[in-house]
């Protein structure tokens, strides 16, 4: 790893406008568990049968004891080696992108000031019948919880079929148009539109650098890949 580790820097050290797109595989050695890989489940549900707004319809005693679950995890851990070196990294460039898939909080509980929070937090909820955003850390958090409104409150995260935050969205996609330097770390690249931020950067002629122990989608439109773990190759890439 030594010698590609090595010319990485120099990019990275050279680069103007570096982006850096995070995944579930950022936070996996923290402990938290990702989407798709091995204890990726829970109780045999997959995550498109959870995180949909259809399921919360149906059942939203059931999608929220699978939330309640996951922000028991997270409130528990501690940000990893990757989240600090990404802090780090803020601090000493002036036109840095942070962009996460993420909804665990754990970049800003690392420091990282500016995060652009693609599916947004786990840690807030939203009214559904007036919209009322809050902030929310109980854990466990009572099931079902409800608004002052009487409307029943959900997790305030993107599920599939949902837009992301326009605001956050423009945000991630111009900072990836501007890339000249781009690092995907942890993510399987399936998630759209998250995933097309990637090829956006190939687009603006950023050179690509992959972190993931697996190859993905979007390894083949990467100028080079570290297959160790991102705790492990972060560090070493700022140092
Ligand atoms: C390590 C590691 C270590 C492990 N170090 N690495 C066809 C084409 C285009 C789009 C679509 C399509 N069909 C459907 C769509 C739309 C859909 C979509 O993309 N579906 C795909 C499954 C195909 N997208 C949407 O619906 C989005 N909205 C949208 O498109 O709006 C417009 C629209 C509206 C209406 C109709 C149509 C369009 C919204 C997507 C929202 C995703 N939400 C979730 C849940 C968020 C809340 C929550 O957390 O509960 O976001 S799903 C889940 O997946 C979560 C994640 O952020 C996201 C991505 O997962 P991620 O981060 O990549 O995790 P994993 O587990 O998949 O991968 C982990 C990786 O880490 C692995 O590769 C490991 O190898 C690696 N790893 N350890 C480094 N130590
Ligand atoms: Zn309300």
């Amino acid at each position: 790893m030594n010698e590609l580790l090595e010319k990485i820097k120099e990019r990275l050290k050279s680069s103007r406008s570096p982006v850096i797109l995070t995944g579930a595989g950022i936070s996996a050695e923290s402990g938290v568990p990702t989407f798709r890989g091995p204890g990726g489940l829970w109780r045999d549900f997959k995550p498109e049968e959870l995180a949909t707004p259809t399921a919360f319809e149906k059942d939203p005693r059931l999608v929220w004891e699978w939330y309640d679950w996951r922000r028991s995890i997270i409130a528990g851990i501690k940000p990893n080696p990757a989240h600090y070196a990404l802090a780090e990294l803020e601090g000493r460039c002036s036109n840095f992108t942070l962009i996460t898939q993420n909804v665990d909080g754990l970049h800003r509980l690392a420091g990282s000031k500016k995060v652009l929070e693609l599916h947004g937090s786990i840690w807030r909820v939203r009214c559904i019948e007036c919209a009322k955003l809050s902030e929310n850390r109980d854990v466990p958090i009572k099931i079902l919880p409800l608004c002052e409104c009487g409307g029943i409150l959900r997790p305030d995260v993107v599920w599939f079929g949902e837009m992301l935050d326009e605001n956050i969205l423009n945000q991630a996609f111009e900072a990836s148009k501007r890339a000249d330097f781009m690092l995907v770390v942890g993510t399987s690249g399936i998630v759209q539109p998250a995933a097309s931020l990637a090829s956006t950067g190939r687009r603006a002629g950023a050179f690509m650098v992959e972190i993931n122990p697996e190859p993905t989608p979007l390894s083949g439109i990467m100028d080079a890949r570290f297959t160790e773990k991102a705790g492990d190759v972060l560090p070493m890439l700022i140092r």
